[in-house]
Protein backbone atom coordinates (compact mmCIF):
# COMPACT_ATOMS: atom_id res chain seq x y z
CA UNK A 1 0.00 0.00 0.00
CA UNK A 2 0.91 3.66 -1.10
CA UNK A 3 4.78 1.56 -1.77
CA UNK A 4 6.14 4.65 -3.54
CA UNK A 5 5.49 6.85 -0.74
CA UNK A 6 6.04 5.08 2.27
CA UNK A 7 9.42 3.47 0.65
CA UNK A 8 10.67 7.19 -0.01
CA UNK A 9 9.30 8.35 3.73
CA UNK A 10 11.39 5.40 5.46
CA UNK A 11 14.84 6.25 3.30
CA UNK A 12 13.89 9.88 5.12
CA UNK A 13 13.78 8.46 8.10
CA UNK A 14 16.68 5.97 8.21
CA UNK A 15 19.01 8.88 7.44
CA UNK A 16 18.20 10.90 10.17
CA UNK A 17 18.62 7.29 12.68
CA UNK A 18 21.78 6.65 10.00
CA UNK A 19 22.89 10.28 10.78
CA UNK A 20 25.70 10.64 13.44
CA UNK A 21 24.88 14.12 14.22
CA UNK A 22 21.33 15.95 13.44
CA UNK A 23 22.16 19.22 12.30
CA UNK A 24 21.00 22.43 10.34
CA UNK A 25 22.27 20.87 7.24
CA UNK A 26 21.08 17.25 8.01
CA UNK A 27 17.39 18.97 8.76
CA UNK A 28 17.43 20.85 5.20
CA UNK A 29 18.00 17.73 3.26
CA UNK A 30 15.33 15.74 4.74
CA UNK A 31 13.03 18.82 4.08
CA UNK A 32 14.21 18.13 0.50
CA UNK A 33 13.38 14.80 0.98
CA UNK A 34 10.32 14.55 2.14
CA UNK A 35 9.33 17.31 -0.15
CA UNK A 36 10.21 15.17 -2.92
CA UNK A 37 7.82 12.03 -1.19
CA UNK A 38 5.48 13.92 -0.85
CA UNK A 39 5.12 15.77 -4.16
CA UNK A 40 5.42 11.90 -5.79
CA UNK A 41 2.81 10.60 -3.77
CA UNK A 42 0.41 13.23 -5.58
CA UNK A 43 0.23 15.48 -1.98
CA UNK A 44 -1.05 19.09 -3.05
CA UNK A 45 2.09 21.51 -3.60
CA UNK A 46 0.70 24.17 -1.10
CA UNK A 47 -0.20 21.08 1.35
CA UNK A 48 3.11 19.42 0.88
CA UNK A 49 5.28 22.99 1.46
CA UNK A 50 3.18 23.38 4.51
CA UNK A 51 3.98 20.24 6.41
CA UNK A 52 8.18 20.78 5.13
CA UNK A 53 8.07 24.43 6.54
CA UNK A 54 6.40 23.62 9.24
CA UNK A 55 8.97 20.80 10.13
CA UNK A 56 11.99 22.75 9.39
CA UNK A 57 11.18 25.89 11.78
CA UNK A 58 10.11 23.22 14.78
CA UNK A 59 13.28 21.41 13.83
CA UNK A 60 15.45 23.63 14.01
CA UNK A 61 14.04 26.31 16.04
CA UNK A 62 12.02 24.54 18.42
CA UNK A 63 13.08 24.32 22.55
CA UNK A 64 13.94 20.81 22.83
CA UNK A 65 13.55 19.37 26.34
CA UNK A 66 16.47 18.44 27.91
CA UNK A 67 17.47 14.65 27.42
CA UNK A 68 15.59 14.62 24.29
CA UNK A 69 18.15 14.24 20.98
CA UNK A 70 17.42 16.13 18.06
CA UNK A 71 16.75 12.92 16.15
CA UNK A 72 13.88 11.69 18.38
CA UNK A 73 12.72 15.30 17.90
CA UNK A 74 12.55 15.77 14.61
CA UNK A 75 11.11 12.13 14.08
CA UNK A 76 8.01 13.02 16.56
CA UNK A 77 7.78 16.52 14.30
CA UNK A 78 7.69 14.35 11.37
CA UNK A 79 5.34 12.25 12.32
CA UNK A 80 2.77 15.15 13.55
CA UNK A 81 2.81 16.99 10.28
CA UNK A 82 2.22 13.79 8.22
CA UNK A 83 -0.55 12.71 10.74
CA UNK A 84 -2.20 16.55 10.36
CA UNK A 85 -1.80 16.03 6.61
CA UNK A 86 -3.76 13.42 6.65
CA UNK A 87 -6.79 14.11 8.76
CA UNK A 88 -5.11 14.23 12.62
CA UNK A 89 -8.04 12.01 14.62
CA UNK A 90 -9.76 8.88 13.67
CA UNK A 91 -13.12 9.35 13.44
CA UNK A 92 -14.78 5.73 13.83
CA UNK A 93 -18.49 4.85 11.99
CA UNK A 94 -20.51 4.41 15.00
CA UNK A 95 -23.22 2.57 14.68
CA UNK A 96 -26.22 1.76 17.26
CA UNK A 97 -27.14 -1.92 17.38
CA UNK A 98 -30.41 -1.49 19.03
CA UNK A 99 -31.50 0.70 16.22
CA UNK A 100 -31.61 0.04 12.32
CA UNK A 101 -28.96 1.86 10.58
CA UNK A 102 -28.91 2.45 6.75
CA UNK A 103 -26.28 3.17 4.89
CA UNK A 104 -26.58 4.57 1.34
CA UNK A 105 -23.23 4.25 -0.81
CA UNK A 106 -22.59 6.48 -3.69
CA UNK A 107 -19.66 7.42 -5.79
CA UNK A 108 -18.62 7.79 -9.51
CA UNK A 109 -18.86 5.01 -12.20
CA UNK A 110 -16.53 2.22 -10.99
CA UNK A 111 -15.25 4.01 -8.17
CA UNK A 112 -15.32 0.71 -6.18
CA UNK A 113 -19.29 1.00 -4.59
CA UNK A 114 -20.96 -2.70 -5.19
CA UNK A 115 -17.51 -4.19 -4.03
CA UNK A 116 -16.38 -1.99 -1.08
CA UNK A 117 -20.72 -3.14 0.28
CA UNK A 118 -19.39 -6.93 0.36
CA UNK A 119 -16.48 -4.90 3.04
CA UNK A 120 -18.51 -3.54 4.86
CA UNK A 121 -20.87 -6.22 5.67
CA UNK A 122 -18.34 -8.34 5.96
CA UNK A 123 -16.81 -5.60 8.70
CA UNK A 124 -19.74 -5.09 10.75
CA UNK A 125 -21.31 -8.71 10.68
CA UNK A 126 -17.51 -9.36 12.32
CA UNK A 127 -18.53 -7.00 15.06
CA UNK A 128 -21.99 -8.91 15.49
CA UNK A 129 -24.08 -6.73 12.99
CA UNK A 130 -27.04 -8.55 11.34
CA UNK A 131 -26.45 -7.09 7.47
CA UNK A 132 -28.79 -6.83 4.58
CA UNK A 133 -27.87 -5.36 1.43
CA UNK A 134 -30.29 -3.72 -1.18
CA UNK A 135 -29.46 -3.82 -5.45
CA UNK A 136 -30.91 -0.49 -6.29
CA UNK A 137 -28.50 0.35 -8.97
CA UNK A 138 -30.94 -0.29 -11.96
CA UNK A 139 -27.99 1.28 -14.66
CA UNK A 140 -25.33 -1.28 -14.93
CA UNK A 141 -26.01 -4.28 -16.50
CA UNK A 142 -25.80 -7.46 -14.28
CA UNK A 143 -25.07 -5.19 -10.82
CA UNK A 144 -27.23 -7.74 -9.18
CA UNK A 145 -25.67 -10.72 -9.58
CA UNK A 146 -22.10 -8.95 -8.95
CA UNK A 147 -23.88 -8.37 -5.41
CA UNK A 148 -24.99 -11.47 -4.94
CA UNK A 149 -21.60 -13.04 -5.58
CA UNK A 150 -19.73 -10.33 -3.55
CA UNK A 151 -22.05 -11.30 -0.51
CA UNK A 152 -23.17 -15.10 -1.09
CA UNK A 153 -19.36 -16.44 0.62
CA UNK A 154 -20.94 -14.33 4.11
CA UNK A 155 -24.37 -15.33 4.15
CA UNK A 156 -25.54 -11.81 3.44
CA UNK A 157 -28.89 -11.51 2.02
CA UNK A 158 -29.38 -9.40 -0.89
CA UNK A 159 -32.90 -7.55 -2.12
CA UNK A 160 -33.11 -7.37 -5.66
CA UNK A 161 -35.54 -6.93 -8.76
CA UNK A 162 -34.07 -7.26 -11.57
CA UNK A 163 -37.90 -6.57 -12.88
CA UNK A 164 -38.23 -3.08 -11.60
CA UNK A 165 -36.25 -0.26 -13.58
CA UNK A 166 -36.70 2.87 -10.67
CA UNK A 167 -34.24 2.40 -8.05
CA UNK A 168 -36.23 4.21 -5.17
CA UNK A 169 -39.23 1.65 -5.79
CA UNK A 170 -36.67 -0.79 -4.92
CA UNK A 171 -35.23 0.75 -2.08
CA UNK A 172 -38.66 1.21 -0.33
CA UNK A 173 -39.78 -2.34 -1.00
CA UNK A 174 -36.24 -3.23 0.23
CA UNK A 175 -36.63 -1.82 3.53
CA UNK A 176 -39.99 -2.99 3.84
CA UNK A 177 -38.84 -6.53 3.05
CA UNK A 178 -35.61 -5.80 5.84
CA UNK A 179 -37.86 -3.80 8.64
CA UNK A 180 -40.03 -6.86 8.93
CA UNK A 181 -37.44 -9.57 9.53
CA UNK A 182 -36.98 -8.39 13.11
CA UNK A 183 -32.82 -9.83 13.18
CA UNK A 184 -31.59 -7.09 10.31
CA UNK A 185 -29.99 -3.97 12.06
CA UNK A 186 -27.71 -2.54 9.66
CA UNK A 187 -28.89 -2.25 5.94
CA UNK A 188 -26.54 -1.53 3.17
CA UNK A 189 -27.97 -0.01 -0.21
CA UNK A 190 -25.87 0.06 -3.74
CA UNK A 191 -26.84 2.32 -6.00
CA UNK A 192 -25.46 2.87 -10.00
CA UNK A 193 -22.92 5.48 -10.46
CA UNK A 194 -23.43 6.65 -13.34
CA UNK A 195 -22.10 10.09 -13.62
CA UNK A 196 -18.73 11.55 -13.94
CA UNK A 197 -19.44 14.94 -12.54
CA UNK A 198 -19.79 16.04 -9.11
CA UNK A 199 -22.86 17.99 -9.20
CA UNK A 200 -25.26 15.29 -11.11
CA UNK A 201 -24.13 12.79 -8.75
CA UNK A 202 -25.28 14.73 -5.40
CA UNK A 203 -28.42 15.51 -7.49
CA UNK A 204 -29.39 12.35 -7.53
CA UNK A 205 -27.54 11.74 -4.24
CA UNK A 206 -30.30 13.84 -2.98
CA UNK A 207 -33.54 12.27 -4.67
CA UNK A 208 -32.48 8.46 -3.37
CA UNK A 209 -31.86 9.94 -0.02
CA UNK A 210 -35.07 11.71 0.47
CA UNK A 211 -36.43 8.11 -0.02
CA UNK A 212 -33.95 6.15 1.84
CA UNK A 213 -33.52 8.18 4.89
CA UNK A 214 -30.31 6.96 6.08
CA UNK A 215 -29.01 6.85 8.93
CA UNK A 216 -25.04 7.85 7.66
CA UNK A 217 -24.40 8.49 3.14
CA UNK A 218 -21.10 6.79 2.42
CA UNK A 219 -19.36 8.63 -0.52
CA UNK A 220 -16.81 5.76 -2.58
CA UNK A 221 -13.85 8.09 -3.91
CA UNK A 222 -11.31 5.88 -6.16
CA UNK A 223 -7.96 6.83 -4.87
CA UNK A 224 -6.08 6.64 -8.22
CA UNK A 225 -7.32 10.35 -9.22
CA UNK A 226 -4.95 11.27 -6.69
CA UNK A 227 -5.59 14.82 -5.43
CA UNK A 228 -8.65 15.60 -7.90
CA UNK A 229 -10.50 13.70 -4.76
CA UNK A 230 -10.90 17.19 -3.80
CA UNK A 231 -13.82 18.38 -5.29
CA UNK A 232 -15.62 14.96 -5.04
CA UNK A 233 -14.94 15.68 -0.89
CA UNK A 234 -15.59 19.42 -1.11
CA UNK A 235 -19.11 19.34 -2.70
CA UNK A 236 -20.13 16.13 -0.61
CA UNK A 237 -19.25 17.99 2.73
CA UNK A 238 -21.40 20.71 1.80
CA UNK A 239 -24.02 18.76 0.90
CA UNK A 240 -23.90 16.66 3.49
CA UNK A 241 -21.99 17.26 6.65
CA UNK A 242 -22.34 13.94 8.57
CA UNK A 243 -21.39 11.75 5.53
CA UNK A 244 -18.50 8.97 5.36
CA UNK A 245 -15.73 8.64 2.76
CA UNK A 246 -14.52 5.62 1.53
CA UNK A 247 -11.45 5.31 -0.47
CA UNK A 248 -10.52 2.38 -2.68
CA UNK A 249 -7.81 1.29 -4.95
CA UNK A 250 -5.11 2.24 -2.15
CA UNK A 251 -3.42 -0.43 -3.08
CA UNK A 252 -2.85 0.08 -6.79
CA UNK A 253 -2.19 3.87 -6.08
CA UNK A 254 0.99 5.62 -5.96
CA UNK A 255 -1.49 8.74 -5.62
CA UNK A 256 -3.23 7.05 -2.35
CA UNK A 257 -0.80 9.96 -0.14
CA UNK A 258 -2.30 12.56 -2.28
CA UNK A 259 -6.33 11.72 -2.26
CA UNK A 260 -6.14 11.25 1.52
CA UNK A 261 -4.06 14.57 2.15
CA UNK A 262 -6.64 15.44 -0.38
CA UNK A 263 -9.66 14.83 1.36
CA UNK A 264 -8.38 15.29 4.90
CA UNK A 265 -8.30 19.26 3.84
CA UNK A 266 -12.09 19.34 3.15
CA UNK A 267 -12.47 18.43 6.51
CA UNK A 268 -14.64 15.47 5.73
CA UNK A 269 -14.51 12.28 7.40
CA UNK A 270 -12.31 9.28 5.98
CA UNK A 271 -13.76 6.12 7.98
CA UNK A 272 -12.09 3.52 5.80
CA UNK A 273 -9.85 2.57 2.62
CA UNK A 274 -10.33 -0.58 0.74
CA UNK A 275 -6.83 -2.00 -0.57
CA UNK A 276 -7.21 -4.91 -2.53
CA UNK A 277 -10.61 -6.63 -4.02
CA UNK A 278 -10.91 -9.42 -2.01
CA UNK A 279 -13.47 -9.21 0.84
CA UNK A 280 -10.83 -8.65 4.00
CA UNK A 281 -9.16 -5.97 1.69
CA UNK A 282 -10.59 -3.37 4.38
CA UNK A 283 -9.03 -1.36 6.96
CA UNK A 284 -10.32 1.41 9.01
CA UNK A 285 -8.76 4.63 8.39
CA UNK A 286 -6.51 5.93 11.26
CA UNK A 287 -4.23 8.51 10.93
CA UNK A 288 -1.83 8.16 13.71
CA UNK A 289 -1.55 4.38 12.63
CA UNK A 290 -1.69 4.70 8.96
CA UNK A 291 1.08 7.11 9.37
CA UNK A 292 3.25 4.59 11.54
CA UNK A 293 3.00 2.02 8.98
CA UNK A 294 4.17 4.24 6.20
CA UNK A 295 6.79 4.99 8.28
CA UNK A 296 7.52 1.72 9.08
CA UNK A 297 7.58 2.85 12.47
CA UNK A 298 5.19 0.59 14.68
CA UNK A 299 5.28 1.89 18.32
CA UNK A 300 5.67 5.83 17.31
CA UNK A 301 3.14 6.69 19.21
CA UNK A 302 5.32 5.78 22.55
CA UNK A 303 8.36 7.85 21.51
CA UNK A 304 6.03 10.26 20.52
CA UNK A 305 4.39 10.43 24.36
CA UNK A 306 7.92 10.06 25.87
CA UNK A 307 9.14 13.11 23.92
CA UNK A 308 5.59 14.62 25.01
CA UNK A 309 6.60 13.73 28.70
CA UNK A 310 10.17 14.91 28.76
CA UNK A 311 8.62 18.18 28.10
CA UNK A 312 7.08 18.24 31.45
CA UNK A 313 10.89 17.81 33.07
CA UNK A 314 11.01 20.33 36.10
CA UNK A 315 15.16 20.21 36.00
CA UNK A 316 14.90 21.62 32.20
CA UNK A 317 14.60 25.41 32.44
CA UNK A 318 17.32 24.99 35.22
CA UNK A 319 19.42 23.05 32.89
CA UNK A 320 18.66 25.00 29.85
CA UNK A 321 19.61 28.45 31.73
CA UNK A 322 23.22 27.09 32.81
CA UNK A 323 23.83 25.88 29.37
CA UNK A 324 23.28 28.93 27.63
CA UNK A 325 25.08 30.61 29.84
CA UNK A 326 27.88 28.82 30.17
CA UNK A 327 27.99 28.21 33.24
CA UNK A 328 27.86 24.37 33.81
CA UNK A 329 28.74 22.40 37.24
CA UNK A 330 28.63 18.96 37.91
CA UNK A 331 25.64 19.58 39.60
CA UNK A 332 24.33 20.58 35.80
CA UNK A 333 26.01 17.49 34.68
CA UNK A 334 24.49 14.69 36.85
CA UNK A 335 21.24 15.96 36.44
CA UNK A 336 21.56 15.70 32.38
CA UNK A 337 23.20 12.18 33.48
CA UNK A 338 19.80 11.62 35.61
CA UNK A 339 17.89 12.07 32.64
CA UNK A 340 19.92 10.40 29.94
CA UNK A 341 19.88 7.66 32.17
CA UNK A 342 15.62 8.16 32.36
CA UNK A 343 15.19 8.18 28.62
CA UNK A 344 17.71 5.47 27.88
CA UNK A 345 14.79 3.49 28.47
CA UNK A 346 12.75 5.35 25.15
CA UNK A 347 16.25 4.84 23.09
CA UNK A 348 15.77 0.91 23.82
CA UNK A 349 12.03 1.43 23.28
CA UNK A 350 12.88 2.93 19.72
CA UNK A 351 15.37 0.21 19.15
CA UNK A 352 12.59 -2.99 19.35
CA UNK A 353 10.47 -0.77 16.10
CA UNK A 354 10.75 -3.11 13.11
CA UNK A 355 13.05 -1.87 10.95
CA UNK A 356 15.01 0.22 13.30
CA UNK A 357 16.91 -2.24 14.92
CA UNK A 358 18.52 -3.49 12.09
CA UNK A 359 19.75 -0.05 11.74
CA UNK A 360 20.64 0.29 14.96
CA UNK A 361 21.58 -2.87 16.15
CA UNK A 362 25.29 -2.44 15.99
CA UNK A 363 24.81 0.19 18.39
CA UNK A 364 23.38 -1.15 20.78
CA UNK A 365 25.83 -2.66 22.82
CA UNK A 366 27.35 0.64 22.66
CA UNK A 367 24.27 1.46 24.25
CA UNK A 368 23.84 -0.98 26.68
CA UNK A 369 27.89 -0.06 27.91
CA UNK A 370 27.15 3.87 28.06
CA UNK A 371 23.97 2.90 30.22
CA UNK A 372 26.22 1.36 32.82
CA UNK A 373 29.06 4.04 32.41
CA UNK A 374 26.34 6.51 33.49
CA UNK A 375 24.74 4.63 36.03
CA UNK A 376 28.29 4.48 37.66
CA UNK A 377 28.81 7.90 37.08
CA UNK A 378 25.83 9.16 38.71
CA UNK A 379 27.01 6.94 41.97
CA UNK A 380 30.47 9.08 41.77
CA UNK A 381 28.40 12.37 41.55
CA UNK A 382 26.29 11.01 44.28
CA UNK A 383 29.32 10.40 46.47
CA UNK A 384 30.20 14.01 46.34
CA UNK A 385 30.09 16.88 48.73
CA UNK A 386 28.05 20.01 47.44
CA UNK A 387 30.97 22.07 47.58
CA UNK A 388 32.66 19.77 44.84
CA UNK A 389 29.90 19.30 42.76
CA UNK A 390 29.53 23.55 42.62
CA UNK A 391 33.32 23.51 41.91
CA UNK A 392 34.78 20.64 40.26
CA UNK A 393 37.87 21.96 40.13
CA UNK A 394 39.04 20.95 43.93
CA UNK A 395 38.61 17.75 43.12
CA UNK A 396 42.09 16.42 43.04
CA UNK A 397 44.01 13.82 45.01
CA UNK A 398 42.51 12.44 48.50
CA UNK A 399 39.23 13.92 47.51
CA UNK A 400 39.35 11.45 44.83
CA UNK A 401 40.14 8.31 46.33
CA UNK A 402 37.11 9.60 48.78
CA UNK A 403 34.82 9.63 45.91
CA UNK A 404 36.19 6.33 44.57
CA UNK A 405 35.64 4.64 47.86
CA UNK A 406 32.31 6.23 48.38
CA UNK A 407 30.63 5.19 45.31
CA UNK A 408 31.99 1.75 45.08
CA UNK A 409 34.23 2.42 41.70
CA UNK A 410 37.72 3.43 41.10
CA UNK A 411 40.21 6.45 41.47
CA UNK A 412 40.81 5.85 37.56
CA UNK A 413 37.01 5.76 36.65
CA UNK A 414 36.06 9.26 39.11
CA UNK A 415 38.88 11.11 37.07
CA UNK A 416 37.47 9.64 33.59
CA UNK A 417 34.21 11.39 34.81
CA UNK A 418 36.16 15.02 35.76
CA UNK A 419 37.69 14.09 32.58
CA UNK A 420 34.37 13.75 30.62
CA UNK A 421 32.78 17.40 32.63
CA UNK A 422 36.01 18.73 32.16
CA UNK A 423 35.86 18.14 27.38
CA UNK A 424 31.68 18.89 28.08
CA UNK A 425 32.85 22.44 29.35
CA UNK A 426 35.30 22.99 26.58
CA UNK A 427 33.12 21.87 24.08
CA UNK A 428 30.09 24.34 25.58
CA UNK A 429 32.21 27.23 25.56
CA UNK A 430 33.37 26.56 22.31
CA UNK A 431 29.78 25.56 20.77
CA UNK A 432 28.68 29.25 22.40
CA UNK A 433 31.42 31.20 20.30
CA UNK A 434 30.89 29.60 17.21
CA UNK A 435 26.62 29.43 17.30
CA UNK A 436 27.36 33.31 17.96
CA UNK A 437 28.80 33.63 14.78
CA UNK A 438 27.01 30.69 12.54
CA UNK A 439 24.04 29.26 14.48
CA UNK A 440 25.51 25.80 14.00
CA UNK A 441 27.12 23.72 16.40
CA UNK A 442 30.45 22.87 15.03
CA UNK A 443 32.19 19.49 15.62
CA UNK A 444 28.68 17.81 16.92
CA UNK A 445 27.34 17.55 20.31
CA UNK A 446 28.35 15.54 23.26
CA UNK A 447 26.62 12.19 23.47
CA UNK A 448 23.51 12.79 25.31
CA UNK A 449 23.62 16.38 25.19
CA UNK A 450 21.92 16.91 21.72
CA UNK A 451 18.59 18.03 23.39
CA UNK A 452 20.33 21.26 25.47
CA UNK A 453 21.25 23.02 22.25
CA UNK A 454 17.38 24.25 21.12
N1 LIG B 1 -7.22 -3.21 -6.40
C1 LIG B 1 -8.41 -2.83 -5.95
N2 LIG B 1 -9.48 -2.92 -6.75
C2 LIG B 1 -10.66 -2.53 -6.28
C3 LIG B 1 -10.82 -2.02 -4.96
N3 LIG B 1 -12.11 -1.70 -4.78
C4 LIG B 1 -12.73 -2.02 -5.96
N4 LIG B 1 -11.88 -2.50 -6.87
C5 LIG B 1 -12.13 -2.94 -8.24
O1 LIG B 1 -12.65 -1.83 -8.97
C6 LIG B 1 -13.56 -2.28 -9.96
C7 LIG B 1 -14.89 -1.53 -9.81
O2 LIG B 1 -15.47 -1.88 -8.61
P1 LIG B 1 -17.03 -1.87 -8.33
O3 LIG B 1 -17.24 -2.23 -6.93
O4 LIG B 1 -17.75 -2.66 -9.36
O5 LIG B 1 -17.35 -0.34 -8.57
P2 LIG B 1 -18.75 0.39 -8.56
O6 LIG B 1 -18.56 1.73 -7.97
O7 LIG B 1 -19.76 -0.47 -7.93
O8 LIG B 1 -19.01 0.51 -10.12
P3 LIG B 1 -20.41 0.90 -10.84
O9 LIG B 1 -21.44 0.07 -10.16
O10 LIG B 1 -20.21 0.52 -12.26
O11 LIG B 1 -20.58 2.34 -10.65
C8 LIG B 1 -13.71 -3.79 -9.74
O12 LIG B 1 -12.89 -4.45 -10.68
C9 LIG B 1 -13.18 -4.00 -8.33
O13 LIG B 1 -12.61 -5.29 -8.16
C10 LIG B 1 -9.65 -1.93 -4.13
O14 LIG B 1 -9.66 -1.47 -2.97
N5 LIG B 1 -8.47 -2.35 -4.68
MG1 LIG C 1 -21.61 -1.14 -8.61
Amino acid sequence: MLDSLGSSLRKTIMKIRGAPIVDENLINELIQDLENALLGGDVNLELALNVTEKVRKKALMDQIPLGVSRRDYTLKIIYDELTNLLGKKYVPLRLNPNEISTLMFIGIQGSGKTTTIGKMANYFQKRGFHVGVIGADTFRPGALAQLQQNLAPINVEVFGDEGEKKSSKIIKKGLKSFKEKKKINLILIDTAGRHKEEKALLKEMQGIAQIAKPTDIVLVIDATIGQQAQAQADAFNRTTPLGSIILTKMDGSAKGGGAISAVAVTGAKIRFYGDGEKIQDFEEFNPTRFVGSLLGMGDIEGLVQSVNEAFDEEDTAELRDAFKKGKLTLRHFKMQMETANKQSSISKMVSKIPGVSALTGKQSMLEVESQKNVQRFIAICNSMTEEELDNARIIKGKRIQRIAQGSGTSSQEVKLLLNQFNQAVKQLKMMRKMRGRRGAPPGGIPPGMEGLFG
